[in-house]
């Protein structure tokens, strides 16, 4: 079917050639080798030699397909009917039109309601090629003077990135990865890398065969977790009270490094029992010294007068009239109040189980983590990645060999120019007055905060939106709400290679060139020291389909017409480049005649936050005390609670019992591994894998609902209907029912429809959940743990 289409048109060449690249179309961006026969390009396919390229997936293995297909946006488009019209009347036009206009009503509504009323938005650089760009995106938004950057932070970053700040003063697991190759115990917390990042899969798998241990937890059990030594069946959004219950076992047993919890994590300092809050001796913090019952006072920048072997870590003492305890006895108590057996009625693990698995991360250490989306769409998403962090705390394997590991990266400028807003447009993040710990102090406003801003004009109208891709409407929950939203903007770019329905309510679209057809430059590929060493030039193999333009182009050209071209090398994306890439010493000549990149020679060091600064002193981790925070304080100012604790999911068949006669069941959701998020439904080779929706069920739930394998069903939450295809999993709890979103596009090469994206004969799981409750801390919304139930269709 596909080689009747017409082909893009492509590079001269005789015959054959194999060019070396990398697929970017996920966040594994697998080292890869892309075939062009006749100048055209056919076939992608992995390259071992690359430190990433072990396997590709179906989807890279689709690029061609993906690159040629006829729905492929070729030209500028500007709309001709009114928002919110079934059809926007699209009308061809040229760049020129297309980027006056955009420019033309960008500063006028930066004049008239300030920058700040203009939001960017982008699609993850985890399931698009924006990782390409992204940081140039963000470097044109600051230079623009918006506050506001829409990019799924609060749905998929925040824990990885943003909340592990707060206890690690690192972004752990996400700039800390797991040190796969020399890790004795891998514990992979709501993470399927088998389906969303092949190359932590594959190295899993080798760190399996060469005996490392496997911790997964999942309520389902899913990719490696077939193969794990502890699979945790655990109830969706309970999974703060199994990391609870896991530390106290290990607290009760002495199953942690206490020797690293006292020397480098704050559990040793007083925290008062009056006011809950760390004790203060003129300034320093106070800890408590056994041996001579004396208090000891600790300053960040100097340490402890006193071995830290000394520290009291248990107790309670009276300093001044004042009892105080030492922050660990804080956290000892929370979680003992979390004991096996009670967490076992929360979540669903056996406490056997339980007992058994903090067992085996103390006998098979090092112990390296990865946490992912099974953790942060909920609400209690901070909680529960405070209490996964202090867990990982405990094992002392920070950094070190075989634990998460900040691998050595090649040097190079930072180009997204974060820190250049001034202080008074920071302070007008959407959000950041509700949640100023939250995404929006990092300048990343959520979806229900955006369309907030938008509908209600709190805590101002956001007016514009300049969008890279991103699918709001299908990705956010209650897509109607977002759909009025964006129908509610002044103005709204879309640049994608697709039309989408978040597109169909913007102004003006640009059509963007595939990865394939466009240079990009990736300095590190994160996943292991040798990947992190590996700088590469992604060259094109293919011509750009119609008058399609690439991201950074789009991103260059739109600066310079905004009067921004200063910090943009007066639009000259090679400088730009060369910018980024100066302190590595490589030059963009060097990697165009070698595709296959330069490897910078690097070695890992371990530990980094026991090397001395200039004063002599550890280096220690960049929070307020110097130590992992255990006991934030930063949060005790806020109103949060300062040690990690268990909240029940804000919609659940215990929060909500009244819910239960017509919702009895827990609903969760898992990303397909034949697409990326609400893409690739219209690629004939994927969906012929995965035809229809799915929404996997237990046998039992589903015989009692007389529903048999396959059949179509109605998902029912209190927010409405959508239709699926019941898979039958024995391996799920009965209780429990996992669905999947993104459903909306049509294959037609296949006879396969589209579906409406709200009303009847949706598919579209965001349709039916919502982004309230959030979590209060960060504004992560609750979609892996709601209400349903399921009925035949
Ligand atoms: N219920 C539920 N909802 C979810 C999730 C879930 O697990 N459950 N997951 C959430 C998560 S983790 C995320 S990250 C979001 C994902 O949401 P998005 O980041 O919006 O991702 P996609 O839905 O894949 O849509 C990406 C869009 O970008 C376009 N695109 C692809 N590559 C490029 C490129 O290089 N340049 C440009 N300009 N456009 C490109 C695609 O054609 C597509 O239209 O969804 C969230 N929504
Ligand atoms: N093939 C493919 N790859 C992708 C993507 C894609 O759409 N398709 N998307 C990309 C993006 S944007 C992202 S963010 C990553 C995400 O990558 P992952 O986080 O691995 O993706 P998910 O499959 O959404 O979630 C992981 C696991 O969490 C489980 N889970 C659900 N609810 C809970 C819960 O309450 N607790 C626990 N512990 N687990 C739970 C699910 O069953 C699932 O197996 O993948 C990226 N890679
Ligand atoms: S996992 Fe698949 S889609 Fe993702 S980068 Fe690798 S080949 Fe591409
Ligand atoms: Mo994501």
């Amino acid at each position: 079917m596909t080689a009747t289409r017409p082909q893009p048109e492509a590079p001269a060449t005789s015959a054959a050639t194999r060019v070396a690249t990398f697929c970017p179309l996920c966040v594994s961006r697998c080292g890869a080798t892309a075939t062009v026969t006749d100048g055209v390009f056919t076939a992608l396919d992995p390259d071992p030699s690359h430190p990433t390229g072990q396997a590709l997936c179906i989807k890279g293995k689709a690029a061609p397909e993906i690159v040629a297909h006829p729905d492929r946006l070729l030209h500028p488009l500007k709309r001709t009917a009114p928002k919110g019209a079934a059809d926007p009347g699209w009308q061809r036009i040229g760049w020129d039109e297309a980027l006056d206009t955009i420019t033309e009503r960008l500063l006028a509504l930066a004049r008239e309601h300030g920058p700040e009323s203009v939001v960017f938005g982008s699609a993850s650089p985890s399931t698009s090629a924006m990782s390409d760009s992204v940081d140039w995106v963000m470097r044109l938004r600051r230079a623009f003077g918006s506050p506001n950057m829409l990019a799924y932070m609060e749905l998929c970053g925040w824990g990885r990135y943003l909340a592990s700040l707060y206890t690690f003063g690192d972004s752990v697991p996400g700039e800390q990865p797991p040190d796969i190759d020399n890790a004795g115990c891998l514990l992979f917390w709501g993470y399927n890398p088998s389906v969303s990042r092949l190359a932590h899969a594959t190295s899993t798998t080798a760190a399996l065969r060469r005996g490392a241990r496997l911790v997964v937890v999942d309520p389902r059990r899913a990719g490696l977790a077939s193969k794990a030594h502890h699979w945790l069946r655990v109830r969706p959004g309970t999974d703060a009270a199994l990391a609870l219950a896991l530390t106290h076992v290990m607290i009760e047993r002495g199953w942690y490094d206490v020797d690293f919890v006292r020397r480098w994590t704050n559990a040793p300092l007083l925290v008062r029992t009056d006011t809950g809050r760390l004790l203060r001796d003129e300034g320093r913090y106070v800890a408590w010294e056994e041996a001579s019952g004396a208090p000891v006072a600790y300053d960040p920048a100097r340490g402890y007068a006193v071995d830290e072997a000394r520290l009291s870590l248990s107790g309670t003492y009276d300093v001044g009239g004042v009892p105080c305890r030492p922050a660990f006895d804080l956290v000892t108590e929370q979680c003992r109040g979390m004991a096996p057996d009670v967490a076992a009625d929360i979540t669903g693990v056996p406490a056997a189980d339980i007992e058994a698995t903090a067992r085996t991360l103390w006998e098979s250490r090092p112990v390296a983590f990865y946490a992912w989306s099974g953790l942060e769409q909920h609400s209690n998403a901070t909680q529960t990645i405070r209490a996964v962090n202090q867990l990982y705390a405990l094992t002392g394997d920070f950094d070190a060999s075989g634990g998460n590991v900040k691998f050595a990266a090649v040097p190079s400028n930072r180009i997204d120019g974060r820190g250049t807003l001034a202080p008074d447009q920071l302070a007008k993040a959407i959000g950041v007055q509700e949640r100023p710990l939250g995404p929006a102090r990092f300048e990343f406003v959520t979806g229900e905060d955006f369309y907030t801003a938008t509908l209600d004009a709190r805590p101002y109208r956001a007016r514009a939106l300049v969008n890279f891709g991103a699918n709001l409407v299908m990705a956010h929950g209650d897509s109607t709400r977002g759909r009025d939203a964006l129908a509610a903007l002044d103005f709204m770019v879309h640049a994608d290679l697709f039309l989408n329905p978040t597109a169909d309510q913007a102004d003006i679209v640009l059509p963007v060139t595939s990865a394939f057809e466009n240079e990009a430059l990736a300095i590190g590929f994160q996943v292991n020291q040798e990947a992190q060493s590996l700088v590469q030039l992604r060259r094109p193999v293919a011509s750009p389909r119609g008058e399609s333009r690439s991201d950074i182009r789009i991103v260059f050209d739109l600066a310079v017409r905004l009067g921004l071209g200063k910090q943009f090398w007066d639009g000259d994306v090679d400088a730009g480049l060369g910018h980024q890439l100066a302190p590595s010493g490589i030059t963009l000549d060097q990697l165009r005649a070698d595709p296959a990149g330069v490897r910078v020679p690097l070695t890992t060091r371990h530990r980094k936050y026991a090397e001395l600064d200039d004063d002599s002193v550890p280096r220690g981790f960049a929070t307020p005390s110097r130590k992992v925070e255990l006991f934030s304080e930063t949060f005790a100012d806020h109103g949060y609670a300062p040690v990690a604790e268990f909240i029940e999911p804000g919609t659940s068949p215990r929060s909500r019992p009244d819910l239960t006669e017509k919702f009895p069941l827990v609903l969760t959701c898992a990303k397909s591994l034949w697409f990326c998020e609400t893409q690739h439904r219209n690629i004939a080779s994927l969906r012929g894998k995965m035809p229809d929706p799915q929404v996997e069920l237990h046998p039992d739930t589903a015989r009692e609902r007389g529903i048999a394998a396959g059949d179509w069903v109605r998902l029912d939450t209190p927010h409405g209907s959508v239709r699926a295809r019941a898979k039958l999993s024995t391996n799920l709890d009965p209780n429990v029912v996992s669905g999947q979103h993104g459903w909306w596009q049509a294959c037609p090469d296949l006879d396969l429809p589209g579906y409406p994206v709200t009303g009847p004969g949706s598919a579209n799981l965001n349709a039916v959940l919502r982004q309230t409750p959030s979590d209060p801390i960060s504004g992560s919304s609750p979609l892996r743990a709601s209400v349903c139930d399921v009925a035949p269709l």
